[in-house]
Order: structure tokens, then sequence, then C-alpha cells
């Protein structure tokens, strides 16, 4: 048989693999006219950092780097040792880059000052989110938020770079370690998702523009804290049970997050007694899914506002978080109006 190399394989052996994320942030660059390839090679730097700690949490059980690392992070919740290296290999992969200024990351207390005054951009970062699930194989996530400083470049970063509301992302996404590797992100033209085929060490363009149903079936709550919730919150969950919808509870964000898009479907995590304003971190988890949702057509919101209009005052600042299909979203807001979050 002879085949044509620049014609598409209609014989099926030679399956087309498709688009590279390189290949396809090359070809999205033009979304932003005078874009000097920065931002391009920023998202690159963070697809090569999330290459090396798919590699670590593969061999997780295997190299004597899962367990506790010894040692409470800002939040004064236990590091786990992969959460450590996700983070080193993030910072190291976003500092040798060169576009970077500023880093803030969910395992470190302060800001991150890079000393590169030319770097363009901060970045927030939950490098392992959902760590409770690393020791038991149960997929884990990768958040970032990417934002333009504010201050000019070639002076030095100041709190206002950092503390952007999230409406000022430019850039935003996260990996999913779960069955297959994916990278989800926005840089505000929508969504788009790529699998890691890991015998070739690519991320290929999986889920082009991503659309997330209108509405959903789907309720993903702990329902361990019921006793805590305040009334709203208790009764809207009592209507998805009315309702007949499945419970889905992985307990990593980024898991459940990405399945509501996909499938339809409702996170919340609310106030309860212990975390008074939510559980979840604004600038660096919250926010950038709240930019992927609304980019899918999906919503976001704390129970009062959205949450890409909220401006940040602490660096690791909670936030109650509900998200997910536009319907359910809206539905359950006007439970949780009456009720103050
Ligand atoms: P982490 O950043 O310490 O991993 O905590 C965030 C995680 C989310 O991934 C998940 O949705 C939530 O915490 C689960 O919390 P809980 O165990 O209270 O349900
Ligand atoms: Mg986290």
């Amino acid at each position: 048989m002879k085949i044509n190399p620049y014609q598409p394989d209609q014989s099926g052996m030679a399956y087309s693999v498709g688009t590279t994320l390189d290949r396809f942030i090359k070809s999205k660059q033009s979304d932003f006219p005078f874009a000097s390839g920065e931002l391009s090679q920023l998202l690159r730097d963070i697809a090569l950092a999330a290459k090396i700690v798919n590699r670590e949490t593969n061999r997780a059980g295997l190299a004597n780097i899962g367990g506790a690392f010894g040692q409470t992070n800002v939040q004064g919740e236990e590091q786990q040792k992969l959460d450590v290296i996700a983070n080193i290999r993030f910072i190291r992969a976003l500092s040798k880059g060169g576009e970077v200024c500023a880093i803030v990351s969910e395992e470190e207390d302060a800001v991150i000052d890079l000393h590169n005054t030319s770097g363009k951009y901060v970045v927030a970062i939950d490098p392992l989110d959902g760590s409770s699930n690393i020791d038991v194989n149960i997929s884990i996530g990768t958040i970032f938020s990417i934002y333009r400083r504010i201050t000019p470049a070639g002076s030095p970063i100041q709190m206002e770079d950092v503390m952007q509301p999230g409406s000022k992302q430019v850039a935003a996404g996260y990996v999913l370690y779960g069955s297959s590797t994916m990278l989800v992100y926005t840089t505000g033209f929508g969504v788009n998702g790529f699998t890691y085929e890991s015998s070739l060490g690519e991320f290929f363009l999986s889920h082009p523009n991503i659309q997330a149903p209108k509405d959903g079936d789907i309720y993903s709550i702990n329902e361990g804290s019921e006793f805590e919730w305040n009334k709203g919150v208790q009764d809207y969950i009592r209507l998805c049970k009315e309702k007949g919808y499945s419970a889905r509870y992985i307990g990593s964000l980024v898991a459940d997050f990405h399945r509501n898009l996909l499938k339809g479907g409702i996170y919340i995590y609310p106030p309860t007694q212990k975390n008074p304003n939510g559980k979840l971190r604004l600038l660096y988890e919250a926010n950038a899914l709240a930019f992927l949702a609304e980019q899918a057509g999906a919503l976001a919101t704390d129970g009062k506002q959205n949450i890409l209009s909220i401006l940040p005052e602490s660096l690791h600042q909670r936030t109650p978080l509900i998200i997910g299909s536009e319907k359910m979203v809206q539905t359950a807001m006007k439970y949780f109006a009456e009720e103050k979050l």
C-alpha cells in the first residue's frame, strides 16, 4: 500500500496522535496582539514541570517519596513529601524561564520574589492539591493562575502585583494526575484539555474547546461536615437528593472540578464551623478554576459574589466556593442567598 505522509491516514494503522501542546500554544500566540512569546514560554515551563511531577507521583509508591515530610505549611497543614517535591519542581521551572518575577505558592509563607525585575508575569500556584490522596493512589492535581504584573518591568515587585482579583488573570489551568494525566488551560479564549502520552513525553490536544453542560445531576461536597453547614447549604443538598442527583466527592478539588466540568455538576466547599471562610484558597485554588469555569460556560461564586471579582486581602486568604454548571450554581445561590455565607 502506498502511504502519503502528507494525507490523513485512512487505514487506521497509523492513528493520528494529533496536536501537541507545544504546537497548540504556538498556534494560539496570535490571540495576543504584540505578544512576545513569553506567556507561551511560561505555559511550556509549567508543562515541563508537570511532566516531572507526573513522573514523581507515578513512582511515589516505589521511591520512598510517599508520606509526610515532617513539617507543616503556613496553613498549619501537614506537608507531604510530594507536596514539597512538586513545590520545588514548579518553582525551579518558573524561575529558570525568565518570564516570571514573583510566585505565590500554597507551600510558601511569603511571596517568592525571584529578583527578576524584567519578568512580566506573576504566578500563583498550588503545586500539589489534594495531597491527603497521594498515599492512597487517588487523583491529585496542580492548579495555577498567571497574572501580568502591574508595576513597570525593571522595578522591584510590589504587593499590588500579586494581590490582583481573579478577573485580571491572563491564563490559568490545572494538571490532573489521574487515570491519565491531563493539562487543561485557558488564556481567555476558551478552555482546552491535553492528555499526556508518557511513551512520547508529550501532551496532546484531546479535549478541544471544552464546554461545560449548562445543567447537571452530580453534587460534590464533603457531607461529613453537614452539621457544620448553615441552613441554606443543608436545604440545597436536600434538594439535590430529592432530585435524585448523584453524590461524587473525591476530596481532590481538581478531580472533582474536572469531572463536573465534563459531565455537569456542582462542587461546593461552604463555610463550616472549622473553616468559617471555607477551606479553599482564593489566589491559587478558587481563582484559576473560576476563570476556567467561566471560559467553559460554567459559574463560580462564593455565595455572594463572583469569585473573579473578589479583591484579595491576604496571600493565603480562604473563600467559600460554589462552582459548576450554570443552572445548578444559580439554583444553589437562591438557597444560599437567604443565609449569610
Ligand atoms: P489541600 O490544598 O491541602 O490539598 O486541600 C485542598 C483539598 C481540595 O483538593 C479538596 O477539595 C478539599 O481540600 C477537601 O477537603 P475536605 O477533606 O475538608 O473535604
Ligand atoms: Mg490545595
